[in-house]
């Protein structure tokens, strides 16, 4: 039964457990959900105004129009381009939040915090333009905060934002350009989108769409400067040697959780618990105090602390049917409600900190930048207490746990390859796909999805492509399934690497002082760090002088669910990367989306979708677009 359900592990012992508690599951409440609704799987339901719900009849039999006139063309593209929205505000939201904190830090506020990757900082202002010759640290941080606010700020329509226009190749920005989908200010985007899908607004589905594709380019802006800034506070990730899955939690230990997406508080959770040990052992923990991480926060501090990851997206439930985590700790994103009941079916003490995401049973500590060593040891201290209160006799912590080794960031990447040409460090990694050792390169993002059996996709393509001698990046929950797997260790290399890219592997590894290959699937970290991996495509665009349409470079969401997602999805469309998607996305119910989307983009951007739910075909695309990629270079 549960191999219908997960891949992972430790769901073997943990399901039966929840079972006979009583306890539901991300999976319980799926089965409960069916059969899902036919009209919104299509994506023909449109609730935007009180005359509604309408529905359209796929049938062609019932209503072909809404209420008020719209078709199905029109309610798909308006409900498709909310979620571009979504996804947009939430990554730039969480961008935006990291710039405020580096202004302030700049100002001489924030003491917890400091800009502790100087170079990282410097090479940003370098990037967005500006001059810092023998500027102060803290003043080029300042201007650093300045430039990045303008990108929410800005009312010019003619200047696209700053962040966009720093980091991607000239080819592309002006294609953007000439497509009006350039945006000038990420805020501004995300409501013009709410506004123009408003009753009785825009009503042209490719115009709709192509409003939802700048708004997912405002998504990308949100996330290469959070993931950016965010280095320059607290450093740029290098590789790590850690350890995934729910073996990572210790019987021994006050086990503190720490689940979202922002890294501000779960950073100083980590410095803060660094000198907390000998209160936890006062307690009776023997080991003192051990973090881990869930999905993206967790991702976020694996590769900067090299804090093991418990869980991804869908496995974070389980965590807490150990009876092992003292407490769980959320920020923003992607955070089970069901979480705080499930906590009190334990001793763990559900603790949510931002105010504009609390869950009701939850107890909330509201942190604020500037009390942020305080906020850390108020959580640390309820963690301590519920660890006191914790039932030995219900901790059942599953005996399974991966090495990974993880922290691969842009300059990480770079930094090994220059081991073996330390003139022109990108230089091996281009003679490696021109020379076909490697084929290309592809880039796991994304979610898991209770539409698919969790991490089974990720895994099988992974295999698939590797066999085939593709490079592979992850991040997101993505990563969380490679690293659960053992992908994201020497000996996957070892096993699956086709031959010629392990040679590659194994000669970059070891020139890096690594002892052996590169991991088969390199970690490159959070969701908004796939800003990370544009950057190295870019990178490689840009010395070869053409556009990242050209590059052999695909990318796949197998598990897609989230807002974020789509967004992501559609600004690796909008890129010119091929995306695929593993999961039926809701759009199918108007042909004319479905062909914008999987077709039409393709002539305007380079890049489209690829729908393919069977991972193992879902490869061979993936390999065909690489293959047809290299024969239009000529390699
Ligand atoms: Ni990305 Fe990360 Fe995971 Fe999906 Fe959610 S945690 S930001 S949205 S589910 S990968
Ligand atoms: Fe129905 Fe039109 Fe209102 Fe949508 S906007 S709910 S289609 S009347």
């Amino acid at each position: 039964m549960s191999l219908h359900q997960s891949i992972d592990p430790s769901i073997e012992e943990l399901l039966p457990l929840a079972k006979k508690e009583g306890i539901a599951t991300v999976w319980d409440r799926h089965q409960a959900m069916q059969p899902q609704c036919g009209f919104g799987q299509l994506g023909i339901c449109c609730r935007i105004c009180w005359k509604g719900p309408c529905r359209i009849d796929p049938f062609g039999e019932g209503p072909q129009r809404g209420i008020c006139g719209a078709d199905a063309d029109t309610i798909v593209a308006r409900n498709v381009s909310r979620m571009m929205a979504a996804g947009a505000a939430a990554h730039s939201e969480h961008g935006r939040h990291i710039a405020l904190a580096l202004q302030q830090v700049a100002e001489g506020n924030y003491p917890s915090y400091r800009v502790k990757d100087e170079a990282k900082l410097k090479g940003i202002a370098r990037t967005l333009g500006l001059d810092c010759e023998g500027k102060e640290i803290l003043d080029i941080a300042a201007e650093v905060a300045r430039r990045t606010l303008e990108d929410f700020q800005s009312q010019d329509h003619g200047k696209p934002c700053n962040w966009i226009s720093a980091t991607l190749t000239e080819k592309r920005l002006e294609k953007l350009a000439a497509l009006h989908v350039l945006p000038h200010n990420i805020d501004a985007v995300v409501a013009q989108i709410m506004a123009r899908t408003t009753v009785g607004c825009d009503a042209d589905a490719t115009n709709v769409i192509l409003g939802g594709v700048k708004g997912a380019l405002a998504d990308y802006a949100g996330m290469v400067l959070a993931t950016e800034l965010s280095d320059a506070l607290f450093g740029t990730p290098q590789p790590v040697v850690t350890s995934s899955n729910l073996g990572v939690l210790e019987e021994d230990a006050v086990n503190i959780a720490v689940n979202g997406h922002n890294p501000l508080l779960s950073e100083v959770i980590c410095d803060v618990a660094a000198q907390m040990g000998a209160e936890a052992k006062a307690a009776g923990a023997k080991e003192g105090i051990n973090i881990v991480g869930i999905c993206c926060t967790g991702n976020e501090v694996m590769l900067r602390h090299g804090v093991p990851l418990a869980a991804n997206y869908l496995s974070q439930e389980l965590a807490l049917l150990t009876g092992a985590v003292d407490a769980m700790v959320a920020d923003v994103q992607c955070i089970m409600p069901s979480l705080a009941e499930i906590s009190a079916c334990f001793h763990t003490q559900m603790i949510t900190t931002m105010d504009e995401n609390k869950i009701s049973g939850a107890t909330h500590v509201p942190f604020r930048e500037a009390t942020a060593t305080e906020n850390a040891r108020q959580v640390i201290e309820l963690a301590i207490e519920a660890f006191r209160r914790r039932n030995p006799k219900r901790v059942s912590i599953p005996r399974v746990k991966q090495t990974a080794v993880a922290g691969f960031s842009a300059e990480a990447l770079v930094g090994a390859l220059s081991k073996l040409d330390p003139e022109d460090p990108l230089k091996p990694l281009i003679d490696s796909i021109a020379g076909g050792a490697i084929q290309g390169i592809a880039l796991f993002a994304g979610c898991n999805s209770t539409q698919a059996v969790q991490d089974s996709n990720f895994v099988t393509i992974a295999k698939k492509l590797a066999r085939n001698n593709v490079l592979l990046l992850a991040t997101g929950c993505g990563a969380g399934a490679m690293a659960k797997n053992g992908l994201m260790t020497r000996e996957a290399t070892e096993s699956y690497a086709g031959e010629p890219l392990r040679a590659v592997l194994t000669a970059v590894g070891e020139a890096a002082g690594l002892g052996g290959p590169l991991p088969l699937v390199l970690h490159m970290g959070s969701c908004v760090d796939n800003s990370r991996a544009v950057g190295v495509a870019v990178a490689i665009a840009n010395k070869l002088g053409v556009d990242l349409d050209s590059l052999p470079l695909v990318a796949s969401a197998p598990e897609a669910m989230s807002e974020k997602a789509v967004a992501i999805g559609t600004w690796s469309v909008a890129l010119g990367i091929p995306t695929h998607l593993g999961i039926v996305p809701q759009v199918t119910g108007s042909r004319a989306v479905t062909d914008i989307l999987t077709e039409k983009t393709r002539g305007l951007f380079g890049g489209y979708f690829m729908v393919e739910t069977n991972p193992d075909l879902a490869a061979d695309r993936l390999l065909g677009v690489i293959q047809e990629r290299r024969r239009a270079l000529g390699i």
